[in-house]
């Protein structure tokens, strides 16, 4: 053999090793032992967007079509739901698939004890590239991740600022725009030899709703529909309900939440900050955003809503900044998928998209979230994965973020290790699953913000107890015949029946999942 043939025969050698290495790596035994490339995944996680905001859960509101065609391609999860409604523990939750109690981050005030299993180290040590870009929220360093850039705490709209291995930056622009353009970026620049994780976090559609540029004037000629309880007065429930201070009439200020700084009206806690986006503006974003707003406050001040009527503004402000909010975030979904479409990526991606918990846009006369009722308990939950999922899929199945980790390690053909309390959510695609579980298991710690009280509660498909445990006070709803929550029935003798069932219910489910006794939880 010529010394040239050596070469290229010690070539072909290597090869033929690094192809057979690469599929090695990459492939991964389907359950019918069909070889299958073990797909990548980019979830999509924003902050507070409520299924009431997204057309593929029957919006009423505003369309999104990016969104939307996820669930198209793949499937929409229609019972889904979080099992604290506030971002950071939801947050801890889709990372470890543990509820809180068990990851030990019950609030938002907590260091994310990094050192624990998450799906991300987990997919990492299987050969994933992993990489998380946009909002964490954890306080501590992400773990398991090749490549991060976070935003700081909660983050800004405008000309937001990151932290990164290196340091802190600030990228000047839109968060939206920004978040998915490094997220674009890194998928550019990965090694693609390799699977990825990629989690793309938005800030958006969180308080104090900044729309974008693009979207400044978006539903300016519209009105947007009311929903039936934006004037809620609490009766026939719990008395913690009238103690709130999440209120769109009461609780929600001018200049902070609805961009008109100066009026002197305050709220019922005697507040009127002033818009905090309004000052990192640079000067040409100022002038987008005072041609923009200037012309919609004038109107204001010249008609100078009293009573109902400004509540009604108000709602009318703040829904509409809250889906402008939204329109960004879905075209930036856009961007990701046509991004995937060119490369060839799409049909072997499994792009989930989700928000860390429901939000009220009016219901009950609110904003914000924490409450185990509907509108704040439901997580959107959409995912599409052409090689994987059947286009049009419909789940009714009660689900839950602690299912997020066992499904993504599912399909990455990693067994879920057993301390998630979470199940791979992969079998209900294929069919109705006679096991699944009837009850969800919910609660919230935190008591802080908007005057929420601690309750935990266990929800079916028709009922939901909630237990105020402070005041060991419950509240049972009908959501059959009461679909908006408006009548406790828990003393009703018409249901002593359910009553006692959904308590055994409860109890049940704190066994299972392993919960402290209530007084030594807090
Ligand atoms: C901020 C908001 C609150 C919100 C919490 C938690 N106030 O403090 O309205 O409930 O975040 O939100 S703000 O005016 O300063 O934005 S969470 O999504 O991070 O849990
Ligand atoms: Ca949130």
């Amino acid at each position: 053999m010529t010394h040239a043939m050596q070469v290229h025969c010690r070539f072909m050698h290597f090869v033929v090793g690094a192809i057979l290495t690469f599929f090695a790596l990459n492939l991964c035994v389907a359950e019918n032992n069909k070889p299958t490339q073990r797909p990548n995944i980019l979830f999509i996680f924003t902050d507070d967007h409520a299924v009431q905001a997204i057309s593929a859960y029957g919006s009423k509101i505003n369309m999104t079509p990016n969104i939307d065609s996820l669930a198209e391609k793949g499937v929409i999860f229609v019972n889904s739901f979080c099992a604290n409604s506030i971002c950071a523990p939801s947050r801890a939750t889709v990372l470890t698939g543990k509820l809180s109690h068990k990851n030990r981050h019950l609030n938002n005030q907590t260091d994310f004890d990094g050192s624990q299993t998450t799906f991300p180290k987990l997919l990492q040590q299987a050969g994933y590239q992993t990489a998380l870009i946009g909002k964490w929220h954890l306080r501590s360093e992400p773990t398991g991740f090749d490549h991060w850039e976070i935003l700081i705490g909660q983050g800004r709209y405008y000309n937001p600022e990151f932290i990164t291995p290196e340091g802190k930056k600030q990228y000047m622009g839109y968060c939206t725009d920004i978040v998915t353009s490094l997220s674009l970026q890194w998928l550019g620049n990965r090694d693609k030899n390799k699977p990825f994780l990629l989690m793309c976090q938005h800030k958006a559609p969180h308080r104090n709703w900044a729309p974008g540029p693009k979207h400044l004037t978006m539903y300016d000629d519209v009105e947007i529909p009311e929903p039936s309880t934006l004037f809620d007065d609490y009766s026939n429930r719990n008395e913690v309900l009238k103690n709130n201070e999440m209120e769109i009439g009461r609780h929600m200020m001018m200049g902070w939440d609805l961009k008109l700084d100066g009026t002197g009206i305050k709220d019922a806690l005697g507040r009127d900050w002033d818009n905090p986006e309004y000052n990192r503006l640079t000067p040409e974003q100022k002038a987008m955003w005072d041609a923009a707003y200037d012309p919609k406050n004038k109107k204001f001040l010249e008609d100078m809503p009293q009573g109902k009527d400004l509540v009604r503004w108000k709602y009318q402000r703040y829904v509409k900044d809250y889906l402008r909010c939204i329109a960004s975030v879905d075209d930036n979904i856009g961007r990701l998928l046509d991004y995937l479409e060119s490369t060839g990526e799409l049909e072997n991606t499994l792009v989930a998209y989700s928000s860390d918990q429901g939000f009220y846009l009016g219901e009950h006369g609110w904003y914000d979230k924490r409450w185990m009722y509907e509108e704040s308990l439901r997580m959107p939950l959409i995912m599409s994965w052409p090689a994987g999922i059947k286009a049009g899929t419909r789940v009714t199945e009660l689900v839950q973020n602690i299912d997020y980790a066992p499904t993504f390690l599912e399909a990455a053909g990693i067994e879920p290790p057993e301390e998630m309390q979470g199940d791979s959510l992969l079998p209900l695609l294929e069919q109705k699953n006679p096991d699944w579980r009837d009850t969800i298991y919910y609660h919230y710690y935190e008591q802080g913000e908007h005057n929420v009280p601690r309750h935990d509660g266990v929800r079916t498909h028709r009922y939901k107890l909630i237990h105020f445990y402070d005041d060991n006070d419950w509240d049972l709803y009908d959501l059959e015949k009461d679909p908006h929550e408006m009548r406790d029935v828990f003393k009703d003798p018409a249901y002593t029946e359910v009553r006692e069932m959904m308590m055994r219910r409860y109890r049940a489910l704190r066994k299972q999942y392993d919960l402290p006794p209530l007084e030594t939880t807090e």
